[in-house]
């Protein structure tokens, strides 16, 4: 069984899409032998509402929930237009583009395979043992990240290479989810953490992430179809970061998630599967290529993406966004 990760992003959606495929190939065309095991792993079996449900905590002290095998419906049942529609009072930078078209058609797909997936982002503390580990350069310490400064107008969004997993221009600690790293630096984690373990970690394909993050459910988001209601299990664009920038107002939702950037991983309500933050706080590197047009011919078991493209996919949204995404 593989052991995949969900993994933070850059802390604004398609910021290295310049990096994507330049390096690093896909994890899993490198398998890594099995070794000895590791005895700071500890596997827990829990029992939940009846149903068996396997935890392991792995050598680093991540915590990976074992994902059954099963079929869903994934992308939007909604049309684009009827998405536009719906999300038309929201000024998010997010929904400006044509953003819904590459969530259908809505289609059957099956994951033939249980899997773990990480319980929670990836975070600071664990991607600095990484680090540390191998002396390691994320591309945004080689070039530039993105983060917060102080502008003339106060506050402000931008690019430079002052930013990067260290410095994001506001407070982070090892609890919170590992930002301003590409899904080079993400694969690289992956191969870093198979080769200490023995196992293959690799990103999770998007249909795997789908499948996770709806874990039974059908409406837009997890906890139902209200955008206002995201608050409820994750750090959005909320009336707390409203507040600290004012031109944001037509983005952000009403409710209150006390986050005004990214918030420690876990503070919020877990899906059914008992994964955290799967909407909101950092948005996740997937291990496909993006196409556009994908879901029109994706095959229908365990699909894995475009066979190359310009840029891999990105989802579960951020802080900084309310989309379904
Ligand atoms: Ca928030």
């Amino acid at each position: 069984m593989t052991a995949l990760l969900t993994f933070a992003t850059a802390i604004l959606l398609g910021i290295w899409t310049e990096f994507d495929g330049a390096e690093a190939g896909d994890a899993n065309s490198q398998p890594v032998p099995n070794q000895k095991r590791d005895p700071n792993n500890t596997e827990t079996d829990t029992r939940d509402s009846g149903q068996s449900q396997k935890l392991v905590t792995n050598s680093i002290g991540m915590k990976l929930t074992l994902i059954p095998a099963g079929e869903f419906m994934m992308g939007s049942k909604e049309s684009p237009e009827e998405l536009r529609n719906a999300f038309k009072d929201y000024a998010d930078p997010c929904l400006w583009v044509d953003h819904f078209g590459d969530q259908y058609p809505r289609h059957r797909v099956r994951i033939t395979k249980p899997f773990y997936l990480g319980t929670h982002h990836v975070t600071v503390g664990q991607f600095r043992k990484f680090v540390e580990d191998t002396a390691y350069k994320t591309d945004a310490e080689q070039s530039y990240g993105v983060g917060v400064a102080i502008g003339p107008g106060g506050e402000e969004f931008t690019a430079g290479r002052q930013f990067n997993w260290r410095n994001t221009g506001f407070a982070q600690t090892d609890e919170h989810p590992v930002v301003n790293v590409s899904w080079n630096d993400a694969t690289e984690f992956c191969r870093w953490l198979s080769r200490k373990e023995g196992k293959t970690y690799r990103l999770p394909t998007e249909a795997q992430w789908e499948y996770a993050c709806r874990a039974g459910t059908t409406t837009r988001f997890y906890n139902g179809e209200d955008p206002e209601k995201l608050a409820q299990v994750g750090n959005v664009l909320d009336a707390t970061c409203k507040a600290r920038f004012p031109h944001l107002e037509d983005s952000a939702i009403h409710g209150v998630d006390g986050y005004v950037f990214t918030s420690p991983v876990g503070r919020f309500r877990p899906n059914a599967f008992g994964l955290y933050d799967m909407h909101g706080n950092a948005a996740q590197w997937c291990s496909d290529w993006y196409g556009a047009k994908y879901y029109e011919a994706s095959p229908a078991d365990d699909p894995s993406g475009p066979n190359s493209a310009k840029s891999r996919v990105c989802r579960g949204s951020s802080w900084g966004a309310v989309g379904p995404s």
